[in-house]
């Protein structure tokens, strides 16, 4: 708690710490909930140790986000409209940066905490999720014109398939755990899946796809809603802001969002795309961004959440096979367990994607009538 204390103190915050509590439900960075007191004013702060074996460059990680951050918080003002609640706000440090590193050599920073906020892991109210698509669809507009040349790379290859199963491949051979016979009919799915949803980095190293500024990490608890009335408020965890493709931002969130399972299901009949879910973030997302997409983006939407769905599938098992390095985990199987969670879930989106193509058209064509 001391140790704590003295970090927060280098934040320039010089109110008592009245609580800390951690707040789970990422499985990368550390957080604490701040609360601070000074005579009848409580103020509360999100204190983060950034992930090192994640992120390797945690200052380029921040500047990325005290930049587009600032951009977002511009685009907002200029619509006569406040900020606070709808972006991170970072505290500057005594260094005179957005973050201070300890002995250790751990990076911490802190912002402020948006109160009466609630996030979701997994929801079946279709207005919520409909909000949901909103709020990334929102995100990716307020970046739509930021110089994408300027940011850094926070994590290479981050969405590519290709190189996602060269290293798989890699991991198999070593098999450091001795864990592959375990798994050898997930690892035989993986690969009649490899052509498939490699599909959409090729046409994005040819040129047919464009990049733009994406979030990454469109997981459903990374978007708070105001307790009270369910609105959209803030896009938080920002550290894989990066040039990306719409269709992986899309897919990432409705791989999480419109599975009628949590992400670790263990009886696998639970997991499923539900179509309802599915149109009700499909519209939202679509009537924030349908119309700056190209017609290649919007005939190749499809295949973002079956290909990220493998990609997480495929993400996790390395874990796995690695001896659970990267995700954090509650329990020793835990890593296959989301494995084959995901891997299910992407198999049920490839029956079903005739339905979503379908739902999509319908969508983007309901936009071009509200534009009429
Ligand atoms: P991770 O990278 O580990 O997912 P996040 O930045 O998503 O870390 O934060 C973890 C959780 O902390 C979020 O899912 C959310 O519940 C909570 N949280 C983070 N930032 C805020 C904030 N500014 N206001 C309210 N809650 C927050
Ligand atoms: C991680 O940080 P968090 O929990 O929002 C991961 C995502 C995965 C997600 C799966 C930087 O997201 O890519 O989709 O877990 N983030 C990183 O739950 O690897
Ligand atoms: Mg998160």
């Amino acid at each position: 708690m001391n140790q704590i204390i003295e970090k927060i103190k280098l934040f320039n915050v010089v109110d008592d710490v009245v609580n800390l509590k951690q707040l789970s439900g990422g499985h990368i960075n550390t957080t604490y909930l701040v609360t601070t007191a000074q005579e009848n004013q409580t103020n509360k702060y999100v204190l983060q140790k950034i992930n090192k074996y994640v992120f390797k460059n945690p200052d380029e990680v921040m500047q990325n986000i005290v930049s587009i951050t600032n951009f977002i918080k511009d685009k907002i003002s200029s619509k006569g409209q406040n900020y606070k609640r709808k972006v991170l706000n970072f505290l500057q440090s005594t260094n005179g940066l957005p973050y201070i590193i300890d002995e250790n050599g751990d990076y911490w920073r802190m912002y402020e905490f948006i109160d009466q906020s609630v996030c979701y892991d997994n929801t079946s109210d279709l207005k919520i999720i409909e909000e949901t698509g909103k709020a990334f669809g929102e995100f990716q507009l307020h970046l739509d014109d930021y110089p994408i040349e300027e940011l850094y790379i926070t994590i290479k290859n981050f969405h590519n398939l290709p190189m996602r199963y060269d290293y798989f491949d890699q991991v198999i051979k070593i098999d450091k755990f001795d864990r592959r016979n375990k798994v050898s009919s997930e690892i035989e799915s993986f690969f009649n899946l490899e052509n498939y949803v490699s599909q959409l980095n090729l046409m994005l190293e040819n040129g047919e796809l464009p990049y733009r500024v994406t979030h990454n990490d469109t997981k459903c608890n990374n978007v708070l809603f105001d307790k009270n009335t369910n609105k959209k408020l803030c896009v938080i965890d920002l550290d894989t802001v990066m040039p990306g493709l719409v269709a992986f931002d899309y897919g990432d969130a409705i791989r999480c969002i419109a599975n009628l399972s949590r992400e670790d299901e263990k009886d696998l009949s639970k997991v499923k795309l539900d179509l309802n879910r599915f149109k009700a973030f499909t519209k939202g997302f679509l009537s924030s961004v349908g119309d700056k997409l190209t017609d290649k983006e919007k005939e190749t939407l499809y295949l973002g959440p079956i290909s990220i769905a493998t990609e997480l599938a495929l993400r996790f098992l390395t874990d796995y096979l690695e001896g659970d390095v990267y995700f954090k985990t509650d329990y020793l199987e835990h890593n296959l367990d989301r494995a084959r969670c995901q891997l299910e879930l992407a198999k049920d989106m490839l029956l079903k994607k005739e339905k979503m193509k379908e739902i999509i058209d319908e969508c983007l064509r309901e936009n071009q009538r509200n534009l009429i």
